[in-house]
Order: structure tokens, then C-alpha cells, then sequence
């Protein structure tokens, strides 16, 4: 625990610490193997291989082949890129640079918004550290990886036992020449309520400091207040402030009162006003249709100048014409995947645009060999994850209709699966149209979304119709989140909640009227420190604090999880997923140069007790763990 604490020390980190005596008296570190790991691994490793993992079918694992790395060489330093304009010449020199750019720039957003829309956010880091060094030096020339925040934080801690922040300084080593992008969701960050302001400060602050260059900062009802702190807080940290919209109805269909053309213009000019450094356009269930495209974008050059991001999912399958008229209009920027990670939930391919720009003079300065070579190792990769991917298959041209976003289309699959409702998800859909129609056509991203599916939901299961919930919502039990979001508790909607519903479900308490930032008591962060620091009896970092805050009961069960079964970031993904067949032996580098052989010899009959001897050789020596088999 001691050396735990030292290698975990931010000065450390910094390598600030003097470490000469490493050299001077190497008798210090000599250790006797240490038992305990091997044991906790092959604890895990015989638990996923008897249990299964939870959330997916159990089965024998697949037979995967080893990803294909690209053969285009990659053995020449890193090439410059706009990490090093930022970190030269500043927010406003990187802007300055943007606007002086002719061709139009690419985020790459396969590791973050990619999988979080195609595979539930499941992919883990080893699966991105494995590709980072060749993809940044392939790619040199895009603006940004998207490569963390939204569900990635949590889904993290939650179901893939890792450590989100340690992901983020590990890929920061191997791509340190493009600007890291992350997704916040205002006073939310990456979370699904409002947190105190500190809180987000602190948490923009650290991510900052540990490589964060881009904060893409939205709030889920559009609600410029609720982006306020966490715009400044970037602005403060001397990255890149990209406020967004979101957009959401249709700027075409003139019956669509709500969210029109001027509705977009005045948001654009509120958030230059706030400080933004770049606009975001957050498309996030893809509804932007190519003519809508081309209006927008080429109505808000007119209106701000600062430079416009466009991001979009491809459901419709219209992505690349959208984007296309985008381009035309004068967007700066757009998200793209690497093509087998790209389409239906995803963002439109990296690859395909690059093809559809030819012949256009403000096509990608990318290398198309790069994106094939790196498209077949995310072929690879993703088979992996099979059992996360939603089913969807073809275009759905029907998101025009329920509006849900690519983000939350698997998940809330996994969601209704959880509840008994997989059968029924046709309903579900339908139902989240009319209840986005009852709550007033608000904005749907994370979290407000996640209240609508919740809500959806909960009148599948209960049978209820919107009459229902109108004349006989006295005596019903709205889930929290409705409640909340009634309450105020993500902010306002444009325009106001309906009144009738607002009562129905608050059912006599008071909305809030303000910003709910400014009633949450601020966090004590030294009380916080000794509440977890009695409970995990170790130094505790401020990665460890913020974790904590944000997320209590989860990091808490992560931090249990490695108690129980060590660091399990270093198994490669069939393993950690599947286990291993009989017979079956890998290799498993717990730290550089440090490999374990870990052989699956044979599983024992059920004892009395419901436990199974699990017999295993490690580095050739035989060795057993007992486990619980929950059958
Ligand atoms: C998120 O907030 O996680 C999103 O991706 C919203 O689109
Ligand atoms: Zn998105």
C-alpha cells in the first residue's frame, strides 16, 4: 500500500519526486512474488469462465482472430500536430489557426462516441491503448480524438472495473501530438444530476490537468445557465471552451414552431457571448438533414465568428450528405468514426467522407491508407463486443420520428432488456415519441433523455396511457427522474414545462426557479477526504475525490472490485468477458516486462457448498481457486 501510494502521489506523477535512490539501493526492491495478484486475477479469470459476465448471454468463449495492427509504417517520431499549436500559442491561437484553415478538420471519435453509440460504451482501454501510438501517427492532421466524458466515465467504474482517468493519462503518453477532446454535460459533467459548482470546477480543472484539451460543454434543455460554470472553468484552465447546442426537431418543417432557424441564432450568440471559443452543433440523434444543414450552418457564419463544430449520428443514414452540405455551408470541423466503427448509431465514416469530398476543394488533408489499415483493426476489435451491439443493422430512417438519441439507442435496449421489456421495444420507441409529445417536445441528450426513456419505460410496464397519466397521475409513482426533471433539477426548458403535467406529477411541490447550482450546498472536499480516507485506508488522491463525489456508490464498488480481483485493466478482453476455454493459456502483462501465463486446466464438479474447485496453471506451476458457481 505504501508503494501504492507513492506511485499514485501526484508529484510522483509529475516526476517531481527525487527517485535516484531507486538506482542507489536496488535491494529495496526486491520483493517475494507477489502470491496475492496472481491469486485475485485467476480469482476473476475463474469467475467470468463458470458465471459468465454480467449483461451478456453466457457462452463458451468465441474463437477471436488477433486484431490486424496496420502494416504502413509507424516507426518515426510523432509528427506535430494541433496539440502543440494549442500548447504553444494558446485557446485564442488555436482559434486564430482554425480560421485560417481552408480544408475542413476531423475529430476522430472512435474511442468515445463511437462505441458508446454502437457497443453500449463497452470498449475497454486496452482494446484503444493497443491502436492509440499508430493511429496519432497516421493521423497527425485531425483537430481532435473524442476519446472521453459522457457515459465513458462511468461505464468505466461500473462494468469495466477500470479507472476512467487512468485511461486518459495512458493514451496521453502515446498520442501526444492531437488535442484530446472530451464530452461534458454542463452542471451534469459526466454524471446524470446537477452537481454543485465546485465540483465541477474541480472536475474540469483536474481533467485539464491531466490532458483534456477540448471540453465540448452542453446543457440537456439547452439551458445556457446550466453551462455557465463548467464554460468558465475551462476558459479558466487555459483550454478550449466548444459550448454546444444541441439540436433537436426540424429547422425544414414549418409546423415546428418550437426550434426554428432564429431559435438556433440566438443560442449561437448567447454562448460567444459566455466565452465560447468554438460553437458545437450536437447532433446527437442525427435529425440535421442535409438542406437543414447547409441553412444553419451558413446562417450562423453570418451570426458569430468564432469558428462552428458540427457533430452528428448517421441512423438515418443521411450523415455524409449532411455533412457534405455542412462542409459547403463553412462548418469548420466535423465528427467522424473510422469506417468499421462509423454508420446507423455511430457518427458517418472517416472513410467514406473522405471519398465523397473528392473532387470538392475543401476535402480532409488525411491519408486514406492510414483509415483502411486502421478501420480493419476496429473490424477486429469489435467482434469482441458482439453481444453489446443493439441488433440494429440497417438505417433506421424512423429516428426522424422518435428522435432518440445514437447514444442512448443501445443502452436504453439494454435498459428495457433489464426490465422484461426486450420484446416490447418497438412499444418503447413509440412510447418515447409521445412522451417527448406530453413533456412539451423538449431536448433529448443525456440526461434529459435518459428521464424520457425512463419515463417510456415506466408506461410500457405500467400499461398507461397519456390519459392515464393526465387523469389518474394523483396516485401514481413517477420514477425520481421524472420528478426531478418536473422539479427543475436539470434546469428549464425552452419555453417552459406544461403546467397540467408539471402539476400532475410534482403533485404540490415547488419547481425550482434558479439554477439548481445555486442551492446545492458546495462540496467539502478535506470532510469528503477523511469520510473515503477512513474507508479505503489509503492516501487519497484528488482523481480518487472527484471520482468519489461524482460518483459515490459506484466508485465505491469499483474500489471493491479491486480489492477483490486486482487491477483488471491488463486482461485482454475475451478473457475479461468470456474467460477461457479448457485448455486454454494466455498471457497476461500485469506491468511492462511483467508476464504472467495463466493455463485453464480443468473445472471441478459442484461441491456441497455450490462452490468449484477451478484448477489453473500460472507461469507452469499448478494452482486452484474456489468459486461460487451461481447457477
Ligand atoms: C452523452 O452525454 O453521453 C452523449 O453522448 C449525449 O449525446
Ligand atoms: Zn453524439
Amino acid at each position: 500500500p505504501f508503494l501504492e501510494n507513492v506511485v499514485r502521489h501526484e508529484k510522483f506523477r509529475r516526476g517531481e519526486y527525487d527517485t535516484s535512490f531507486i538506482d542507489s539501493t536496488p535491494e529495496l526492491f526486491v520483493f517475494p512474488a507477489s502470491k496475492d495478484r496472481g491469486t485475485k486475477m485467476l480469482t476473476y479469470i475463474g469467475n467470468v469462465t463458470v458465471n459468465g459476465f454480467p449483461g451478456i448471454e453466457k457462452k463458451k468463449r468465441p474463437v477471436f482472430s488477433k486484431p490486424r495492427i496496420p502494416k504502413l509504417k509507424y516507426d518515426f517520431p510523432y509528427q506535430n500536430g494541433t496539440k502543440q499549436i494549442l500548447d504553444q500559442n494558446g485557446a485564442e491561437g488555436l482559434v486564430q489557426w482554425l480560421k485560417e484553415q481552408n480544408n475542413v478538420l476531423l475529430t476522430d471519435t472512435t474511442f468515445r462516441d463511437a462505441h458508446q453509440s454502437l457497443l453500449a460504451t463497452r470498449v475497454r482501454s486496452t482494446d484503444i491503448l493497443h491502436i492509440a501510438e499508430p493511429t496519432a501517427k497516421l493521423l497527425p492532421n485531425l483537430f481532435s480524438f473524442e476519446m472521453w466524458g459522457g457515459a465513458t466515465f462511468d461505464v468505466a467504474y461500473r462494468f469495466l472495473k477500470e479507472d476512467p482517468w487512468e485511461r486518459l493519462q495512458m493514451l496521453r503518453e502515446k498520442i501526444p501530438n492531437v488535442l484530446f477532446q472530451m464530452l461534458i454535460r454542463g452542471s451534469n459533467a459526466v454524471g446524470y444530476k446537477n452537481y454543485p459548482d465546485n465540483l465541477i470546477r474541480e472536475f474540469v480543472r483536474k481533467s485539464a490537468e491531466e490532458g483534456i484539451d477540448v471540453f465540448r460543454v452542453f446543457d440537456s434543455l439547452n439551458w445556457v445557465p446550466g453551462m455557465e460554470i463548467a464554460i468558465e472553468a475551462v476558459r479558466d484552465s487555459g483550454k478550449l471552451a466548444e459550448a454546444a447546442i444541441c439540436y433537436t426537431g426540424d429547422i425544414l418543417d414549418e409546423t415546428r414552431e418550437k426550434y426554428n432557424l432564429n431559435y438556433y441564432k440566438t443560442l449561437a450568440k448567447e454562448l460567444q457571448n459566455q466565452g465560447a471559443h468554438i460553437l458545437g452543433i450536437k447532433d446527437m440523434a442525427g435529425l440535421l438533414k442535409p438542406e437543414a444543414a447547409y441553412r444553419l450552418i451558413s446562417e450562423l457564419k453570418e451570426t458569430i465568428d468564432i469558428p462552428i463544430h458540427l457533430h452528428t449520428h448517421d441512423t438515418s443514414g443521411n450523415g455524409i450528405y449532411t455533412y457534405a452540405r455542412a462542409i459547403d455551408g463553412g462548418v469548420d470541423i466535423v465528427d467522424t468514426a473510422l469506417s468499421t466503427m462509423a454508420g446507423l448509431t455511430s457518427q458517418p465514416s472517416t472513410n467514406s467522407l473522405f471519398y465523397a469530398l473528392e473532387g470538392k476543394d475543401r476535402k480532409p488533408n488525411v491519408n486514406i491508407e492510414a483509415l483502411e489499415q486502421l478501420s480493419n483493426y476496429w473490424e477486429d476489435v469489435r467482434k469482441y463486443y458482439h453481444d453489446f451491439e443493439s441488433g440494429m443493422v440497417a438505417p433506421h430512417s424512423e429516428v426522424y420520428q422518435h428522435e432518440m438519441p445514437g447514444g442512448q439507442y443501445s443502452n436504453l435496449q439494454q435498459q428495457a432488456k433489464g426490465v422484461g421489456l426486450g420484446e416490447q421495444w418497438d412499444e418503447v420507441k413509440k412510447m418515447y415519441t409521445r412522451v417527448n409529445h406530453m413533456f412539451g417536445d423538449i431536448v433529448k441528450v443525456t440526461p434529459s433523455s435518459k428521464v424520457v426513456g425512463d419515463m417510456a419505460l415506466f408506461m410500457v410496464q405500467n400499461n398507461l396511457s397519456e390519459d392515464d397519466v393526465l387523469t389518474k397521475g394523483d396516485s401514481i409513482d413517477f420514477p425520481d427522474s421524472v420528478v426531478e426533471l418536473f422539479q427543475g433539477y436539470l434546469g428549464q426548458p425552452h419555453q417552459g414545462f406544461p403546467e397540467r403535467l408539471q402539476n400532475v406529477i410534482l403533485k404540490g411541490k415547488k419547481p425550482l426557479e434558479v439554477r439548481p447550482g445555486e442551492l446545492l450546498p458546495e462540496i467539502n472536499f478535506s470532510d469528503l477526504k477523511d469520510e473515503l480516507g477512513k474507508e479505503i485506508g489509503r492516501n487519497i488522491s484528488d482523481i480518487d475525490l472527484i471520482s468519489y463525489a461524482l460518483y459515490p456508490k459506484v466508485y465505491k464498488e469499483y474500489l471493491n472490485t479491486v480489492e477483490l480481483y486486482g487491477n483488471l485493466s491488463f486482461l485482454d478482453t475475451p478473457t475479461f468477458l468470456y474467460g477461457l476455454r479448457l485448455g486454454e493459456e494466455i498471457e497476461v502483462e500485469i506491468e511492462t516486462g511483467k508476464t504472467l501465463i495463466v493455463k485453464l486446466v480443468s473445472i471441478g464438479q459442484p461441491q456441497a457448498d455450490g462452490t468449484r474447485v477451478v484448477y489453473f496453471e500460472l507461469n507452469g506451476q499448478p494452482r486452484e481457486v474456489n468459486i461460487k458457481d451461481e447457477s
